[in-house]
C-alpha cells in the first residue's frame, strides 16, 4: 500500500494505466451531454438507453498541499458522437500558476491547450510522447484512434479543477473525422 509522504514507485501500463491507484472516476455520455456538437444525437442516444463510458480516470491523489504532486492516468475509449471523437471535459486549474505533464502510454490522440484569450494549440500524444501543459491553460484530450488512448498525468495536488470557465465558452476547436481522418476545425459554437 502506498502511504502519503513516503517514496513510492508504481507501474505504468496495463488496463488502468497506473497500478496501484486509489480513486477511479468514470465519465459516461450522460456526464458529457452538453459538451458534444450534436446535442440532438446525444439526447436520442440517452433516450434509447445508450450511455457509453467515454473515459475513466485512475488517480493516486495526495493532500492538496503546495509542493505535492497528484499522479494519475486517463483511459479514453475509441468512439465518436456523430463526426466528433470522444474527449475529456477539459478544465483550467483553479490555481492558475500550476502546470501539468502528460505522457502517452497507449493509442493515439490530440491534446487541445487553450489560453484565456481563446488561443488554442493542438499537440499529438501517443506512446513515449510527453506533452507539457503551461499554467493557466484549459486542456482537453481527444482519442482520434481506433483503440483506447491511455496517458499518464502529474500535476500539483493543490491545483484544483475549474470545469465551469471552459464549459461556458467551449474550446475554440473541435476534432472531427473527415474522409476517415481526424481534422481540427473551428468550433461553430465557440463564444468568448
Ligand atoms: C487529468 C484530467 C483527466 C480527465 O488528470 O483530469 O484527463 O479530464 P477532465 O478532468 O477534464 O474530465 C488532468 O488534467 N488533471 O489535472
Ligand atoms: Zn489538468
Amino acid at each position: 500500500m502506498i502511504k502519503i509522504d513516503e517514496p513510492y514507485s508504481l507501474r505504468l501500463g496495463s488496463s488502468t494505466g497506473i497500478s496501484p491507484y486509489k480513486v477511479k472516476v468514470e465519465r459516461r455520455l450522460s456526464d458529457l451531454s452538453g459538451y458534444f456538437l450534436d446535442k440532438m444525437l446525444v439526447q436520442e442516444m440517452l433516450s434509447m438507453g445508450e450511455n457509453p463510458v467515454i473515459y475513466e480516470v485512475y488517480e493516486l491523489p495526495q493532500p492538496p498541499v503546495s509542493g505535492m504532486l497528484n499522479v494519475g492516468s486517463t483511459v479514453i475509449y475509441p468512439g465518436k458522437i456523430g463526426d466528433e471523437y470522444y474527449f475529456t471535459k477539459g478544465h483550467f486549474h483553479e490555481k492558475e500558476s500550476t502546470s501539468e505533464v502528460y505522457i502517452g502510454l497507449e493509442g493515439e490522440g490530440l491534446i487541445l491547450i487553450q489560453d484565456r484569450r481563446g488561443e488554442i494549440t493542438s499537440l499529438e500524444i501517443g506512446p513515449d510522447v510527453l506533452v507539457y501543459i503551461p499554467p493557466d491553460t484549459a486542456h482537453r484530450s481527444v482519442n482520434t484512434g481506433s483503440r483506447r488512448l491511455v496517458f499518464f498525468a502529474a500535476y500539483p495536488s493543490d491545483a484544483g479543477h475549474d470545469y465551469e470557465s471552459i464549459e461556458r465558452t467551449g474550446f475554440a476547436k473541435v476534432v472531427v473525422e473527415r474522409d476517415g481522418k481526424p481534422v481540427v476545425e473551428n468550433n461553430p459554437s465557440f463564444h468568448e
